[in-house]
């Protein structure tokens, strides 16, 4: 394995990398410094669980700055926060359970296997997973259906390129992902009551390739912790956080709708596109509002989390109202 792991003596990752002086410069620009510079200076607290590094074989200064657009009422969530307040049930069903039990989980080593209607598939190495692409690091907003959002940098690759180098046929019409199911390992998954295992959820191919969709393998310039879904977890951000499946170890190109674990668990509030839509009230709460970890005051919540513009295109002709 050629996972870089961060020795005590190495310069605090934070301290050295150019996402970093971006974010001291965006802030500035932003006008938040204080709210951003305090994200910076929340360094990942020491945590036996915690990889250091990007979380597969490329030094930081390989990863490249993406996405990053974001509006003026937006800043980072501080790391600690985005670390400890989490939903992974695999883990408990409690915000702070992820954190607390997900200490002695192994994230490495990894392997990720790529089946169905593709003529590249096959059973890789996380690292030969991801050494084709190119990591980024992205700033996105999560939006939880729970009505409660962050602002999170992730290092990722775009699911697009995986996509291609994996050759779709022609029959394949959507992506479908699985957790990794690890009992021993899982608190969680000792109960038969909280979800089914393994967590499935799916995305339509052009959601797949649609340039915002990224595979996650590190956060604030580190590997994403156990608790946010290591070694590898999807994020689309114009989608409820529940679509952003952790700890992937299959991804299937499948003909049929895949039977996502929220909507097959609860079909009356939960849905397959599950797109962030403030229109479409959830049944038990509000949609149009939410709570940015961190601050006091609720704030608007956007068409597709704000990526209206990147994604609608996807959507056209489709009944929006009944896709929460
Ligand atoms: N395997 C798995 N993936 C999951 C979940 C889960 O319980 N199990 N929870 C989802 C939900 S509801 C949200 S909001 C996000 C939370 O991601 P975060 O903890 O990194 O903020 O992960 C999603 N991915
Ligand atoms: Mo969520």
């Amino acid at each position: 394995m050629l996972i870089r792991v961060k020795q005590k003596s190495d310069v605090a990752s934070h301290e050295i990398t150019p996402q970093s002086v971006y974010l001291n410069r965006r802030a500035m620009i932003a006008g938040t410094g204080l709210i951003a510079g305090s994200a910076l200076l929340a360094a990942p607290r020491a945590h036996a669980a915690l990889q250091k590094g990007p979380g597969v074989n490329t030094p930081l200064a390989n990863v490249k700055e993406g996405y990053r657009k974001l509006g003026e009422k937006d800043a980072i969530t501080p790391y600690d926060a985005a670390s400890s307040y989490n939903n992974f049930y695999e883990f408990g069903t409690g915000k702070d359970d992820p954190a607390a039990n997900s200490g002695k989980f192994k994230p490495l080593p990894w392997s990720v296997k790529v089946d169905g209607l593709c003529n590249n598939g096959g059973t890789f190495a996380l690292e030969d997973f991801i050494k084709p692409h190119q990591l980024e690091e992205r700033i996105y907003r999560l939006r939880c259906v729970e009505a409660w959002s962050m602002v999170i940098p992730w290092i990722g690759v775009s699911l697009a390129d995986v996509v291609k180098r994996s050759d779709p046929q022609g029959s394949a019409k959507y992506l479908q992902f699985e957790t990794v199911v690890r009992p021993e390992e899982m608190s969680g998954q000792r109960s038969k009551f909280i979800l089914p295992w393994p967590y499935v959820e799916g995305l339509r191919m052009d959601e797949a390739m649609n340039p915002l969709a990224i595979l996650v393998t590190g956060m604030y310039g580190e590997a994403v912790p156990n608790q946010n879904g290591a070694p590898l977890r999807l994020m689309a951000p114009w989608k409820y956080g529940f679509k952003n499946i952790k700890s992937i170890v299959r991804i299937s190109f499948v003909e049929k709708q895949p039977e996502n674990t929220w909507k097959v668990t609860n079909p009356g509030e939960y849905g397959f596109y599950a797109n962030v839509n403030p229109k479409v009230d959830h049944p038990r709460w509000t949609q149009a509002s939410e709570r940015r970890i961190g601050d006091f005051l609720r704030r608007d919540t956007l068409m597709f989390n704000g990526y209206e513009e990147e994604v609608a295109s996807l959507y056209a002709g489709m009944d929006l109202k009944r896709n929460y």
